[in-house]
Order: C-alpha cells, then sequence, then structure tokens
C-alpha cells in the first residue's frame, strides 16, 4: 500500500477510510528528515498546510490531498514546479461557512452574547429590559470576496433585504455592484463580510483605511483568513470606537488571539470554526479521501487547485 503522511487532526471516518488504502504515519511520530522519501501522499488541512522544509523532505510524494478550501499555507505553485499535484475541497463547504458569516453577522447586531449574559446574570430581574439592539434587515452590506462562498452568503442574506455590492480583483457575472475602491465600499456600507483567500495577495487587505472607512456605525466580518485583517489596526479602531463591531472566525496567529479582542464587549469570537460541523465536515473528508484514492488508483484527481492544473492536462478530471 502507499504511504500517507498525515499532518493535523482528522475524524475517525476518515482515518478508517484512508487506512483500507494506505499505510498511514502522523507527522507527530515521523523524523521527516531520515524517512521523508518513503511517502507517496501527505494529507493535511487549510490551517497547517505543508512547509518548505516538509516539502524538501519528502521527494517522492506525488499529491497533496488538504482538507479545506483555503490553502494559502501550501505553496501550490512550488509543489507543481516538483510535479506535486494539490487538492482542496470547494464547495462542499460553501453553505456553511456563509452559515457562519451570517451567525456572527445576527450576533453583533442583535447583541446575542450581551442578552445571553443579560439573563445569566440576573441582570433581566436586577435591571429590567435589556438595551435594545440593530436590526439585521435592509441592510448595506460589502461583500469582499465574491467567489463560491461570498455568492452563498449573498444568496442566504435574501430573506434579510440586504442591499449588496462587493469588492473583488475582477467584477464577476453577479446581479450586485461591483466597487473596484474598497476603502469606498467600507464607506458606503453598514457591515463588511471578508470571504476572500488568504496568503500574500490580499495580506492586510482590510487595513487602518478600510476599517475607519466603514466607521463607527459599521461591522467587519471575517471569515476568511485572520492574514487578511490588520488585526493591530483592528484592535485600535475597536478600541477607540472608530470602528462599531467585529465578528471574528479567524485570527493572525490562531490560536492565539490577542487579549484585547476578548476582554472587548463590541466583537463576536469564534475558533475558526467556519465549516466545522459533523455533516460539513464528512462530506469535506469524503473529497480528501476520494482525491488520494483516485489518484492512487489511476492519477485521476476530483477537485485539484488551479496551480497543479498543467500537470493534469490530458488527464480527465473525475
Ligand atoms: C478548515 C477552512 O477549518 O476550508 C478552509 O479553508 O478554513 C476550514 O474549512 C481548515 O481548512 C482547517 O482544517
Amino acid at each position: 500500500m502507499p504511504d500517507l503522511l498525515i499532518i493535523g487532526r482528522i475524524t475517525d471516518k476518515m482515518e478508517r477510510a484512508a487506512k483500507e488504502h494506505f499505510t498511514c504515519t502522523p507527522r507527530a511520530s515521523v523524523d521527516l528528515a531520515s524517512e521523508g522519501a518513503r511517502f507517496d501522499y501527505v494529507l493535511t488541512n487549510g490551517g497547517a498546510g505543508l512547509s518548505r522544509q516538509d516539502m524538501d523532505a519528502l521527494p517522492n510524494v506525488q499529491l497533496i490531498s488538504s482538507y479545506g478550501v483555503g490553502y494559502d499555507a501550501i505553496d501550490a505553485q512550488e509543489a507543481a514546479r516538483r510535479g506535486i499535484i494539490v487538492t482542496h475541497t470547494p464547495d462542499v463547504l460553501n453553505a456553511e461557512v456563509a452559515t457562519t458569516a451570517l451567525l456572527l453577522m445576527m450576533a453583533c447586531y442583535r447583541e446575542l452574547l450581551r442578552d445571553d449574559a443579560w439573563v445569566r446574570s440576573g441582570a433581566w430581574s436586577s435591571e429590567g429590559e435589556a438595551p435594545l439592539t440593530r436590526s439585521v434587515d435592509h441592510q448595506r452590506i460589502g461583500i469582499v470576496g465574491m467567489g463560491r462562498i461570498g455568492q452563498e452568503i449573498a444568496r442566504k442574506l435574501g430573506p434579510f433585504e440586504a442591499n449588496i455590492a462587493y469588492h473583488a480583483r475582477s467584477e464577476k457575472d453577479v446581479p450586485y455592484r461591483f466597487e473596484p475602491d474598497l476603502v469606498a465600499l467600507a464607506r458606503s456600507v453598514d457591515c463588511l463580510i471578508v470571504i476572500t483567500p488568504g496568503g500574500a495577495a490580499t495580506y492586510h487587505l482590510i487595513d487602518r483605511a478600510v476599517l475607519e472607512a466603514l466607521g463607527p456605525g459599521g461591522t467587519l466580518i471575517n471569515v476568511a483568513r485572520g492574514s487578511v485583517v490588520d488585526e493591530t489596526a483592528l484592535v485600535s479602531c475597536l478600541e477607540t470606537g472608530r470602528l462599531g463591531w467585529a465578528g471574528l472566525d479567524v485570527f493572525e496567529a490562531e490560536p492565539k488571539v490577542p487579549e484585547a479582542l476578548k476582554a472587548m464587549k463590541n466583537v463576536v469570537l469564534l475558533p475558526h470554526v467556519g465549516s466545522a460541523t459533523h455533516e460539513t465536515r464528512a462530506a469535506m473528508g469524503k473529497l480528501v479521501i476520494d482525491n488520494l484514492v483516485s489518484h492512487a488508483r489511476d492519477g485521476t484527481v476530483q477537485t485539484p487547485v488551479p496551480e497543479s492544473l498543467p500537470l493534469l492536462a490530458g488527464r480527465a478530471l473525475r
């Protein structure tokens, strides 16, 4: 059986499926410097990716199958140069991540955490009714990144009768207003939802100027990557009231979260759980294993990243 290196945690179901087809070794139990050459395949995830050092120690790997849609932690260009295919798990998580974005938005607008604490603390009896909140309906929403998940967020905002505009590298064939100037977009909306890929191209795309343009009445939602938002500027804008609220699923140095953010009442914080439901992780896990098994069988894969397409030219995608 081919040798599979497993980086990060996978579900029991994924492990059982992987063991039917591969000799599996967790990253923690192997010295890659001396044993790396025996591995044919790598299973990793969007957070851990594959470091350059590990890639160098794996000269015979043919495919890196990543558990997640974002693959900014894998140098897919370099992998392609070495003839290594990278696959990821697009589409199957679109609805879940979109739900997470709406969940964060609603929790910020309706002060879900404050009002939950209002009940638990007894403030309802001692102080009476909780202060009013903001309605989620009829908001002007800016979406940064109008890819598969961005479009799903827009679709799910339908019942809230949102007025949607978006910023992306290029205009898309979607029924929403395209705004090429990100600061202008932030200035024109009530809530900015970030769902663009991570990596060097989008590093600190959401900077102080964007946050200040969103302003004291504005809400920032980030379900993309922590690297897309300048976290130091975010903390300072939230602390000084230059930005109103933030709902964050991702952070610059996960799992570390700035203490200043943890102490704030105008933020809702999640531990990167955008796709983390039983149902969606099962679909993602199946795709991760299917890509590996299909490649081991006949060299085909189901969901390669765009950088890997030249390696597959002439080979059918399943
Ligand atoms: C995963 C994600 O949590 O798909 C992504 O890009 O951020 C998440 O769905 C991540 O890949 C870690 O497994």
